[in-house]
């Protein structure tokens, strides 16, 4: 019995030593600790030992069984600090390897010429004012004069969600809720995305931008209208701008007029950049219809104004030569990075 204990522990111990994976030493301390294993079972035996053999044999079992517990524990340990070490040999860092370049974002030209021009304004003493752009009929088209029967309000141009409610396709809707909401002084621009039901092509998208200015105050003239705008065109087009203002027509504004700059690559000659015409159109303006101001309760005998329309595409466009307007749209890195 003691020779077959003394075996059994010189087996046991080799095969714990030699165990090279966790698994393999569980099989070896199954094989001899677990329920069925050798030692165990020489343990339940004990019973058919004599009685006075007892101790000396459960005093020999148990040393055994503690000397192969021992050498289970030694090499369980031995085998994590292993595991570890080969883990960190392959988690390691080179810091000396070069690090990624870190893409940041840029504005889009749309935006930094827009801001350019809110720029100006502001400092003119506007307010930056947005609105909804799901809108009701009536501060789209009604309060500004746009009778039913007009061409503006053709389902051809406009997104209707229903007979009442449809896609804003101007801003100048923002500025109704703003007269309808303060008294005069008012001075305020509204840049904003709008929408018309337009075929995509090289100068037309059904999503644009523009932007509106309105003044309301005692006293505006035609005069005021000008100084702004020629304001803004010198901030566009440089100190020696020159600008010409030709009659026109919209509903809401009574005198309306189209601004044109003389185009600063010829000159006024005419060339390929105007066309031939010598001026590039910028703007609409005009002194605010007596109606529309009524309309939003504001006493047209006591108060005038007036409001201006510009589209931000086409000045982007001609700011930074860009020749497609879906250049705008698409997002292509290679053509936002530009700027
Ligand atoms: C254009 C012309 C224009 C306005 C917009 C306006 C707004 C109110 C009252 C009166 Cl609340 N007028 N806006 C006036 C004249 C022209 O836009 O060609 N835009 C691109």
């Amino acid at each position: 019995m003691k020779e077959k204990l003394l075996k059994l522990k010189e087996e046991a111990l080799a095969k714990i030593t030699d165990a090279a994976q966790p698994d393999s030493l569980e099989a070896a301390r199954v094989e001899y600790l677990g329920k069925k294993g050798e030692l165990t079972q020489i343990l339940r035996g004990m019973g058919e030992v004599a009685p006075e053999d007892r101790p000396a044999m459960g005093q020999m079992v148990n040393a055994v069984r503690e000397a192969v517990e021992a050498a289970i524990e030694l090499r369980r340990r031995e085998l994590s600090a292993k595991a570890l070490e080969a883990k960190l040999g392959k988690e390691k860092v080179d810091v000396t390897i070069p690090g990624e370049p870190v893409v940041t974002g840029r504005r889009h030209p749309l935006n930094i010429a827009v801001g350019e021009m809110l720029d100006v304004f502001t400092k003119m003493g506007f307010d930056v004012v947005e609105g909804p752009e799901v809108e009701y009929d009536y501060y789209n088209f009604e309060a500004l004069n746009i009778p039913k029967d007009h061409p503006a309000r053709d389902t051809q141009d406009t997104f209707y969600f229903t007979d009442n409610v449809l896609l804003r396709t101007q801003t100048s809707s923002v500025q109704i809720h703003v007269m309808e909401n303060q008294k005069p002084p008012i001075r305020v621009v509204a840049p904003g995305r709008v929408y018309r039901s337009d075929a995509v092509d090289a100068t037309h998208s059904p999503l644009f931008h523009q932007m509106e200015g309105l003044v309301v105050d005692k006293g505006i003239t035609m005069a005021d209208l000008k100084g702004t705008l020629e304001n803004l065109a010198r901030m566009l087009y440089g100190e020696e701008a020159v600008c010409r203002f030709r009659p026109h027509h919209f509903p809401f504004t009574e005198p309306s007029a189209e601004m044109d700059v003389q185009c600063f690559a010829c000159r006024g000659e005419g060339c390929r950049l105007c066309k031939g015409e010598g001026w590039i159109e910028l703007l609409g303006a005009g002194m605010v219809h007596p109606k529309v101001l009524r309309t939003c309760g504001i006493d047209p005998d006591v108060y005038s104004g007036f409001a201006f329309g510009i589209g931000l595409e086409r000045v982007t466009m001609r700011r930074y030569n860009i020749d497609d307007l879906r250049l705008l749209f698409e997002n292509d890195l290679r053509f936002l990075g530009q700027f």
